[in-house]
């Protein structure tokens, strides 16, 4: 994966970034294809999105890649794909490897007992909806579900001892003790074997580990004297070594600590004011296969409007952003995905089982990244209809039993009967003053009544003693559509709501320890007729830049606000 440092120097890993062969299959059904009688009439970028070129945009339906790769032995080789939408299916030459669910996630497809030499690896990706396939791409979501091999593929060959997954913890920042877990698995039990770790190039384990089953588990606490720490606004970072036999595996990490302490959020013990946007992966030429140039740009705007702060909205972010993250110092709410669901599929095993499989990859592909330090759930669900409850205790739960060093939240917008607030760390609501009619007011002026009311209603419900964070609020601004009555849909009526939210949100309170405003970047919206009717262009049009990122007139009253609260970087 192209991410900011080389993760092996050891392992032989191949990318697989470049033109596959392509065919578009239609409407066929994936267990009825051959792989032996594919055609593939044409090619597709990897990574990238399909349905994000001129000749496939708008279809939906069955799509093979393929691309040739070298088996080095007949030891074990992983195939890591970081992002397939929505749902594929993987053989390495005929023969099928897995299948999986949904996008936005990292997953590996093991190819062992397979000859050396040279093979196809062939993967079907269907971006069609479909429920019993993949219950996590919805049609009536506000956002396009692009299709394609999304993020960046890759073949590594494992040999017979190999490092699954690094995992480290800041256990104590006055000392810079981290905790290390290294996940291995081999052909057979490896027996005695090297162990050496380095941080920043200095040896900081070296010895002999005895390694009696063919899969394990390796746990080490080291003390990083005098590390830097990371912080938003120190993103100090350190280089993780880790050799174990003649495998090994980089990891880059922030030595930090997030936690919740009354009303505030703490990183390293010290409060944090959250300041950014909530923000799509999406561009009308990349779909949600962004490339590096434009992660690089979107992180360049966040900063100079001043940002600290992104939500992922609304799943997992790339890891190639995240590591941007880490370097800016913007903290990162990281989400699963997830849109209005309501009691249908919130009572569904089969849904919440493939909720529970997305929550597994996403904290997996990111929990070593110092910048997400909030995780996220089921966007704006039926938190208030009790018969979803037992979701919420499940996936919240299993996100804590992942991880217990970040804090967990989701939006919510029915906050005045939500039945679900106490089981999150950090209390957050939607709300469409200003734009929408709901619970808040219609008109702006009366915003800060709204937010004083939620305020009453969570001390009332026990829930005051928990931070609070505006997770969405916004407005519509059709690019360049200036307009004398400054209605809504114009950038002047844009521009007026932020600077009112944003002063009265922060300019005279305390309370609300965050924001993300909704949206950084205008995005296409679902094509579902519903949907498009709401969206005009049939774009979601609330951000404070357009699709190509053009800025509107709100983005620089977000960025002269932002910079008077934070002093600039
Ligand atoms: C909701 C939702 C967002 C977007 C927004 C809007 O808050 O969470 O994804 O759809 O509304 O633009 O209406």
């Amino acid at each position: 994966m192209a991410r900011r440092f080389k993760e092996h120097d050891l392992r032989p890993v191949t990318e697989l970034n470049r033109v596959w062969d392509f065919g578009f299959l239609g409407d066929v059904d994936p267990d009825s294809v051959d792989v032996a009688s594919l055609e593939f009439t044409d090619r597709m970028a990897v990574p990238g999105c399909f349905d994000a070129t001129p000749a496939y945009a708008g279809k939906r339906g069955l799509a093979a890649y393929r691309t040739r790769v070298v088996l080095h032995d007949d030891t074990p080789h992983r195939l890591i794909l970081n992002g397939v939408h929505h749902w594929c299916r993987v053989f390495v030459g005929e023969k099928r490897l897995r299948d999986h669910v949904g996008g936005f996630t990292r997953f590996a497809a093991d190819i062992v007992n397979h000859p050396a030499g040279e093979t196809d690896v062939v993967v079907l990706v269907d971006n069609r909806f479909d429920y019993e396939r993949c219950p996590l791409h919805l049609e009536y979501f506000d956002w396009y579900h692009f299709g394609g091999i999304a993020r960046s593929a890759e073949i590594h060959r494992l040999g017979t001892l190999w490092i699954d997954a690094l995992k480290i913890v800041t256990e104590d920042i006055a000392t810079c003790r981290v905790s290390l877990t290294i996940d291995y698995g081999a052909v057979e039990a490896p027996g005695p074997t090297c162990l050496a770790v380095t941080c920043d190039d200095q040896v900081v384990v070296c010895e002999t580990v005895d390694l009696v089953a063919a899969s394990g588990r390796i746990q080490r606490t080291i003390e990083l004297a005098g590390a830097a720490l990371w912080s938003p606004e120190a993103p100090n970072l350190h280089m993780l070594h880790v050799r174990l036999g003649e495998d090994d595996m980089r990891e880059r990490i922030g030595i930090r600590q997030v936690r919740v302490a009354g009303q505030q959020i703490l990183v390293n013990d010290r409060p944090v004011r959250l300041l950014g946007f909530c923000r799509h992966e999406a561009h009308p030429q990349f779909g949600c296969g962004l490339p590096e140039a434009l992660l690089v740009a979107d992180v360049q705007q966040l900063r100079d409007m001043g940002c600290n702060f992104v939500r992922g909205s609304h799943y997992p972010q790339d890891v190639r952003f995240l590591d941007l993250c880490d370097e800016a110092g913007i903290c990162v709410w990281n989400e699963a995905i997830g849109w209005q669901h309501e009691a249908r599929q919130l009572t569904d095993q089969h849904f919440l089982e493939a909720q529970l499989a997305h929550i597994d990859e996403m904290v997996a592909m990111s929990f070593n990244r110092p910048s997400v330090i909030l995780w996220g759930i089921l966007n704006e669900s039926h938190s208030h209809d009790p018969q979803c409850r037992p979701a919420y205790e499940t996936l919240l739960g299993h996100l804590r039993q992942l991880d217990s060093t970040r804090p967990v939240t989701y939006a919510c917008n029915h906050p005045f009967d939500d039945v679900c607030m106490d089981l999150v760390d950090v209390v957050s609501i939607n709300c469409y003053a200003g734009w929408y009619s709901g619970w808040y007011s219609e008109d702006i002026a009366d915003f800060p009544d709204d937010l004083d009311r939620v305020i009453a209603h969570l001390d009332s419900l026990g829930q005051g003693d928990k931070p609070l964070i505006l997770s969405e609020i916004g407005a519509g601004a059709i690019p360049g559509w200036r307009d004398w009555h400054e209605a809504r849909w114009s950038e002047q009526y844009q521009a007026m709501l932020l600077d009112a939210v944003i002063y009265n949100l922060f300019m005279d309170r305390e309370r609300v320890c965050g924001l993300s405003i909704w949206q950084f970047c205008d995005c296409r919206s679902s094509e579902s007729v519903s949907r498009i009717l709401g969206r005009p262009r049939g774009f979601n049009n609330k951000g404070v830049v357009d699709e190509y990122r053009r800025p509107k007139l709100a983005y620089d009253v977000v960025k002269r606000l932002f910079l008077a609260l934070t002093g600039g970087w």
